[in-house]
């Protein structure tokens, strides 16, 4: 099992030794979960009085605090209290139990109010502190944003607006007084419900909030400022109605409506599908410019990144619609698993995320398509967690250390951790699942638990023993399933002999089997699944109709299904996707996939077909293409994919299509199965979309061994498009007519106009390889006739790949119409970023000094620099210029913002994927971040660990 954690002294001395680090200014403390102690007191209550004025504010804080540390021995003195604090928060004085303490009777460091000599029993602590929100860049604690006060408080913001126990399994009930300039700040929010309003002297107001449910400090919030709103109204299903409010900036108001439809989607939901219901009279959202994540589930006060709830036909894509469907829905359902059952500790985080994760993508799959749902989850899954898993960070879905936990807000936590909870529905059903929801919220109602609370919940309501579902929340790492099969026709008996094995990951080398359920069909000659009678070992046989879950659990084991017919069936395994691992058939054959492409009743299979078929062919195109270079280029004495190293554009293109040709090109056969989907009337259109889309670059890199060259493998990315568009241009124009809807057609966000334009845009988007000058026309004509953003968006992000006049006179149009919308600007900026065409640094190192960047924003961040990462032309340059250019960034913003900085140095985290010359510049890259001074613990944490795996 898990190695125990390093603790703070071991990593800083292992790096040194292996790296030279310079010590970091203030050693980063590392925390292990095995550590965790309750803490010696709790607070009952929390009375909070926000003085807002624009040089200073001022924050009195009146606790009521408990001791929590049972019986003292006799005559032992209670425990020292010790607050959380941050630099930056200026302390103005501290009483305990009415008496003001003079300095010399508490201790007072960068990160800490220590109070010692208290007294027995409850007693009261006032604490008075001093902050400069407009000069707070990193937008965590109470901050501005637009003119307007805000806070972020999750995961330990809520120390930087006073001293407190800044943990979650402190809950305390709530109450809020905030007092602010009534003209500036007409609008003043805060948790739970409003009790009291007024006027103050000098123009001033204020509003008194008070919270009824008890609740970690992670989860307090704080607006105020000019803002408009829009409202609407819900009924409970017990009759309550609920006063929903959204609060956007005045120009905003006409993008502020779906956020209010989705949000009563999701409550009617979470009551049909949890018996969940809403438990206070108002529920508020407020959209945020600045805002390093997408959105915080504060009680009854959402904060939302404008970027994720905003949306109009005119300035969002369908893509933009769902996440916010998704995000808000996400937000809502936390009230429930998050707010009114919370984290005992950090460590334990998906314990909510992965959960809420789950919740969401099961609401947006009842909204939608759940094929293409689904099919979606796991594609993100396989092309970002995959790769987290396999990388230098790798962590178990509950990590057992951190330096700063902001940095394992990740995909591990949340998609994977929602991968872990449908392994419990997949086991248990729905009905089973529900269940367990049900006596998880009657146990933990009003508490602070963990995972294993979670699992023992689901395990007690259905009888049944989960301890073997334990494993995936301590091991790091993505499982490799592989499975044997053999058909005896004498005896007509099918058997898949199933073989496990989880990699080693940093600080885990050995791995434990978990428990994988394999949901399976057999299909019949005729493409029909089969009955599947399973035999136990005890000779009796089980019904599982035609799809069944196996439950596999130990390295290694054997299924054997009787009566399969007269004909060796062809298994459709892991339907749904029913196990985050890395399947291996062995012996499946291309005649196999083609069958179940066009014949599995399972459609996550059907398309899952089609992938595994075009990342065959793409790897045999990836190695013919790089063992024709010339290996004189070869940095490494002869590795393959150094072998294309450096090379560009025209010259790639003629190298992989020269190689591709050598060997036959793209098959008929592929081609046939593709224009299968295409022309099949009876597939939904987002379907064919996902079915017509190639694996991602993401995906295909973890698939070459001894590490990729991400611009060759792109080019036969590119090629394989092209080759495929080339053959079935016909059918690809016709889905881009039939699908076309005439311009005074108005927008409408439904699954049936969606898919209608998925289609469309994924066939424009293979056509658009071809580089045919009327086809590159057509596009730019669709870009300035296009009637919503996700037709425009489109034809722009085809047109952006290309290198003629079309590019730039598209980009300047685009430019030119949303000036004034910040929002669509980040899509400008982000289809730049990410763009191969050739010269493209220069172009988005110029933008970084463009009007329409700001580099103190994170949305501007993530769509420019963060953009430029996912370009494998020029980010994996060869030179190395593009790492050079990220780590400069990282470096820059470092100085105003660190979560976002943090997040600009994953890319480099990934770098073990790529050949050996670019694993060098990127080591180069982290090791000079490492070495800059003033770097903050959330950067060092991410670039030292990265490192450390080398
Ligand atoms: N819980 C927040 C994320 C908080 C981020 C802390 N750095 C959003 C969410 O998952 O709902
Ligand atoms: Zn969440």
């Amino acid at each position: 099992m898990a190695a125990p954690a390093n603790d703070a002294e071991e990593i800083s001395e292992a790096e040194e030794e292996e790296h030279k680090l310079p010590p970091h200014p203030t050693t980063p403390q590392q925390k292990s979960r095995k550590d965790y102690a309750p803490p010696p007191y709790l607070i009952a209550n929390v009375d909070l009085d926000f003085d807002l004025r624009e040089e200073a504010c001022t924050v009195t804080s009146r606790l009521t605090v408990t001791p929590n540390y049972g019986q003292l021995p006799a005559g032992a003195a209670p425990p020292p209290l010790v607050l959380d604090g941050r630099k930056d928060v200026k302390l103005v004085s501290v009483a305990v139990a009415g008496r003001k303490l003079e300095a010399g009777e508490y201790q007072l460091t960068d990160k800490t109010l220590t109070l010692s000599g208290l007294p027995e029993g409850e007693f009261g602590v006032e604490v008075v502190t001093e902050l400069k929100p407009q000069d707070n860049t990193l937008l965590e604690g109470l901050y501005k944003s637009s003119g307007n006060y805000s806070t972020q408080c999750e995961a330990e913001g809520f120390r930087g607006i006073t001293y407190f126990l800044d943990r979650p399994d402190v809950m305390a009930k709530y109450t809020t007084r905030i007092e602010a300039d009534a003209a500036a700040y007409p609008v003043l929010l805060g948790n739970g419900n409003l009790k009291e309003t007024g006027q103050a002297d000098g123009g001033r107001h204020y509003a008194v909030w008070v919270d009824p449910y008890p609740k970690p400090c992670y989860l307090f919030a704080l607006v105020a400022g000019k803002l408009a709103m829009k409202e609407r109204h819900f009924t409970t299903c017990s009759g309550r109605d609920v006063t929903l409010r959204i609060f956007v900036q005045e120009r905003n108001l006409g993008k502020a409506d779906q956020a209010l439809e989705s949000l009563i989607h999701a409550m009617k939901w979470d009551e049909d599908t949890y018996g969940l219901e809403y438990d206070l009279d108002l529920f508020n959202i407020v959209a945020v410019d600045d805002f390093n994540m997408g959105a915080m589930e504060n009680k009854s006060l959402n904060i939302f990144n404008s970027s994720r709830v905003l949306a109009s036909p005119a300035t969002a894509t369908d893509l933009d619609y769902s996440r916010l469907e998704g995000v808000v829905g996400h937000e809502y359902f936390h009230n429930w698993t998050g707010n009114r059952v919370t984290c005992r500790d950090w460590f334990q985080l998906t314990l909510k995320e992965g959960l809420t994760r789950y919740r969401d993508q099961e609401f947006t799959s009842d909204m939608n398509s759940r094929a293409v749902k689904r099919i979606e989850d796991v594609m993100l899954l396989r092309a970002s967690q995959f790769t987290e898993d396999g990388g230098p960070m790798a962590h178990p879905v509950r990590p057992d250390s951190y330096i700063k936990m902001d940095n394992f807000y990740t995909l591990t936590v949340y998609n994977k951790g929602a991968e872990v909870v449908r392994l419990y529905e997949t086991l248990l059903g729905k009905a089973g699942f529900r269940k367990g929801m049900d006596l998880y919220f009657q146990r933990h109602d009003g508490q602070a638990v963990t995972c294993d609370d979670f699992r023992a919940a689901m395990a007690d309501a259905n009888g049944v023993n989960l301890d073997s579902l334990g494993v995936w929340y301590g091991q790091a790492g993505t499982p490799h399933l592989h499975v044997r099969t053999a058909y005896d026709g004498i005896s007509q008996t099918y058997t898949l002999t199933c073989r496990q094995r989880t990699p080693p990951t940093p600080g885990q080398p050995d791995k434990r089997p978990v428990l994988i359920p394999i949901r399976l069909g057999l299909l019949g000659p005729d493409g029909s699944d089969l009955p599947l009678r399973l035999r136990h070992k005890d000779g009796s046989v089980e019904d599982l109709g035609t799809t069944g879950v196996l439950r596999f659990e130990t390295a290694e084991a054997s299924f054997t299904f009787v009566e399969v017919g007269p004909a060796e069936p062809v298994p459709s395994l892991l339907r749904g996707f029913s196990a985050p691992v890395k399947l291996e058939v062995e012996g499946q054959t291309d005649e196999h996939l083609y069958f179940l492409l066009a014949h599995d009743s399972d459609p996550f299979n059907r398309w899952e077909s089609g992938q595994r078929l075009a990342r065959k062919l793409l790897m045999r195109m990836y190695h013919a293409a790089a063992a024709a270079a010339p290996a004189a280029n070869s940095a490494d004495g002869g590795h393959e994919a150094a072998a294309a190293n450096g090379l560009q554009g025209d010259e790639l293109r003629a190298r992989v299509e020269l190689a591709c040709a050598a060997f036959g090109g793209v098959p008929d056969s592929l081609v046939e199965a593709y224009r299968a989907v295409v022309t099949d009337p009876a597939l939904d259109g987002s379907f064919k979309a996902m079915a017509m889309s190639l694996p991602t670059l993401n995906e295909l890199m973890e698939g070459v061994e001894g590490g990729a060259d991400p611009p060759l493998l792109h080019a036969c990315r590119l090629a394989l498009s092209r080759a495929l568009a080339g053959v079935l241009r016909p059918e690809l124009q016709a889905a881009v007519k039939d699908n076309s809807d005439p311009p005074e057609q108005p927008y409408r966000y439904a699954a049936d106009a969606c898919a209608r334009r998925a289609l469309k845009n994924r066939a424009l988007a293979l056509l658009s390889t071809l580089e045919d000058p009327a086809i590159t026309a057509e596009l730019l004509r669709r870009f300035r006739e296009a009637t919503n953003m996700t037709d425009e968006i489109a034809a722009l992000g085809c047109l952006v790949e290309l290198s003629g006049p079309e590019r730039e006179a598209a980009l300047t149009a685009f430019y030119d119409k949303f000036t004034h919308d910040p929002l669509v600007l980040l899509k400008w900026l982000g289809l730049q970023a990410g763009s191969n065409a050739p010269g493209n640094l220069e172009r988005v190192r110029a933008l970084t000094s463009h009007p329409a960047f700001n580099i103190s924003n994170p949305n501007n961040c993530y769509a420019l620099l963060l953009g430029f990462s996912h370009s494998p032309a020029h980010f994996h340059a060869a030179d190395g210029s593009g790492y050079a250019f990220l780590a400069d960034a990282v470096l820059k913003v470092d100085g105003i913002n660190h979560q976002v900085a943090a997040r600009l140095v994953a890319p480099f985290s990934s770098w073990r994927r790529y050949d050996p010359p670019r694993q060098a510049l990127m080591k180069a890259q982290l090791q000079r971040i490492l070495e800059a001074p003033r770097l903050s613990e959330n950067v060092f944490e991410i670039a030292s660990k990265s490192l450390k795996a080398a």
